[in-house]
């Protein structure tokens, strides 16, 4: 057995297996066009691979699951058209509803939209949990109504999840008070990150859990919802954010719902630090790996 170090450049090193026969694909979007700060989640998928090596020597300690033993590939990364931002979102549309469950590493958070999308034609509206320190329902974005502070706008108006089956946790942005208006009015719920360290994730994986109930449901994962002290690479941080450790708390208390698909986005390796941010995403996929065992 190879050392973690010396694994291939796939998701937990996983050999060359088929993606047609896998229960979980893993694929990556090198897509940062939707950017509106600090760019380079183009690079987030090649982060996320080579970190996720250090999860692959062992089995997660909640029953014993070794996700790599799974029945999962890495389907290599998605094309995109560059510097077209619709055409590279119907590109990833396709390119998603080729697999069935689908978990993808962004690349920024608009490519959510593109994965929506393929999702609804298979599955229809979905329940959604939306980890971010954004509510990503701006209409638009300094004149673009495609970019990755909309995704959710857009999910909501084109009817591809159910607003009152959604949760979004770790909000704390500054938002125009008309953008958390609109989403609240929506029956959208929206928990602070404030929310998440004065009731404490166990509190918080309750009220997801109640929302989404046992419908058809997706997780979405932007890295920012997490402290930039413990995920520095991303291109639009925000003080006061969640702890890996409360990520992680809230993310085992959701096994045994009914997710049908999933993303980590807005990694950007060029602002990371000692692999924090990639290490932390990687961990995100895992344990949603790991949960998807209690789903058979
Ligand atoms: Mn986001």
């Amino acid at each position: 057995m190879s050392p973690t170090f010396a694994l291939p450049p796939t998701f937990l090193g996983l050999e060359h297996r088929d993606p047609a026969g896998a229960s979980l694909v893993v694929a990556g979007i090198p897509f940062d066009l939707g950017t509106t700060n600090r760019s380079g989640t183009r690079e987030g998928p090649a982060a996320i691979r080579r970190a996720s090596r250090m999860l692959a020597d062992g089995a997660n300690p909640m029953g014993w699951i070794d996700p790599a033993g799974l029945s999962v590939a890495d389907a290599g990364d998605f094309s995109i058209a560059l510097g077209d931002i619709p055409a590279s979102l119907a590109l990833i549309e396709e390119q998603a509803a080729g697999f069935g469950h689908l978990m993808a590493m962004g690349g920024d958070h608009t490519v959510t939209l593109a994965l929506l999308r393929a999702l609804h034609r298979r599955n229809g509206p979905v329940g959604l949990v939306h980890f971010d320190a954004h509510l990503d329902t701006w209409p638009d974005n300094f004149g673009q109504s495609l970019a990755h502070g909309s995704p959710f706008y857009a999910a909501i108006r084109e009817g591809l999840v159910e607003p009152r089956r959604m949760i979004q946790v770790g909000i704390r942005s500054p938002v125009p008070k008309e953008v958390h208006d609109w989403t609240a009015a929506q029956g959208v719920t929206i928990v602070s990150a404030e929310e998440v360290h004065l009731s404490g994730p166990e509190a918080v994986a309750a009220r997801i859990r109640s929302v989404l109930g046992q419908g058809p449901s997706y997780l979405s994962f932007d890295i920012d919802a997490i402290d930039p002290g413990q995920a520095p690479g991303t291109g639009t941080p925000e003080v006061g954010g969640l702890f890996t450790w409360q990520v992680m708390a809230m993310l085992r208390r959701l096994k045994g719902l009914h997710f049908v698909g999933m993303d980590v986005v807005e990694v950007a390796p060029a602002y990371d630090v000692a692999e924090i941010t990639a290490l932390a995403a990687a961990s995100i996929l895992w344990q949603y790996m790991t949960n998807m065992v209690y789903n058979q």
